[in-house]
């Protein structure tokens, strides 16, 4: 499929795939998901891609949902658009390989809902978050009631909710919806040293952090123990816990 949107780009085991529709600061509408859908189908069994980064072209991560191309829509079709934004969402949250938000500019509403989907966020201090649906009259449709409360906490995340306040990328940090902030011409540096760091990693390891931690936190905390004794057993079994334990010992860098 050939992108207007989306511009994908693969370096040293990172893909960094820039949202870029700045005319419209990045305004999510159903090509981007036609894309982003795309794009997870091509990069989903590709052992080549071992981290995945997102941003936005311009001064903005993403401005929100389309407000023109959702402006028109009848109720079976807005329900529709929530459901694709939701699933395509998802599709982050279930990869089987680390996703990075390097927010660069205005994360707003859908945008906000989007890098709430990836594993973690670095914020440029020119970002700013907010969730200002309620200025059109609406709700969240791509699961910001429910990630929001879950990562801020239900006061945190009501409060952005229904005040619709923009916040600031130390703001966010305060609350936990970041967990870095940058200078913005160190953003892309700083999250491609992480993103590195981790594709330099154990993918296995990796991976299974992601599964558990994500499985675990809508399991009861028992059942989350089990599965984690259960996949750090697994571990064992696979090459590269042995030597990674075995470079230590040796005291040398592991070759995977
Ligand atoms: N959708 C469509 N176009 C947008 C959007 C958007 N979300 N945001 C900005 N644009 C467009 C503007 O209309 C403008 O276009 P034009 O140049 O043709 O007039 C262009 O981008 C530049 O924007 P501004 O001139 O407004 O730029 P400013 O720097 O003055 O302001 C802001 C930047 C503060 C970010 C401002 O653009 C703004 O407030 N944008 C809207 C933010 C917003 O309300 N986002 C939430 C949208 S609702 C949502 O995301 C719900 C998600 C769930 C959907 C569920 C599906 C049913």
């Amino acid at each position: 499929m050939e992108y207007n949107i989306l511009k994908p780009q693969l370096t040293d085991g990172v893909a960094v795939l820039t949202i870029s529709r700045p005319e419209a600061l990045n305004a999510l509408n159903t090509r981007f998901y036609e894309e982003l859908n795309d794009y997870l189908d091509s990069i989903e069994d590709n052992d080549s891609v071992r981290v995945l980064v997102l941003t936005g072209e311009g001064k903005a991560f993403v401005a929100g949902a389309d407000i023109a191309e959702m402006s028109v829509k009848e109720p079976e079709a807005a329900t529709l658009f929530s459901r694709l934004g939701q699933k395509s969402m998802a599709r982050l949250e279930d990869l089987g390989i680390p996703v990075i938000a390097a927010v660069n500019g205005f994360a707003l509403g859908g945008g906000c809902e989007l890098a709430l989907a990836c594993d973690f966020r670095i914020a440029s201090n020119k970002a700013k978050f907010g969730q200002p649906e309620v200025n059109l009259g609406l709700i969240p449709g791509f699961a910001a009631t429910q990630r929001l409360p879950r990562l801020i906490g239900i006061g945190n995340a009501l409060f952005m909710l229904m005040t619709a306040e923009m916040i600031t990328a130390d703001q966010a940090l305060s609350m936990g919806l970041v967990q870095q902030v940058t200078e913005p011409e160190n953003l892309m540096e700083v999250v491609m040293n992480h993103a590195r760091k981790i594709a330099a990693n154990g993918s296995f390891a990796i991976n299974r952090i992601k599964t558990v931690t994500r499985s675990g936190i809508n399991l009861d905390f028992e059942m989350g123990c089990d599965m984690e004794a259960q996949e750090f057993g697994d571990l064992f079994g696979e090459p590269t816990s042995k030597e990674g334990m075995k470079a230590f010992l040796e005291k040398r860098k592991p070759n995977w």
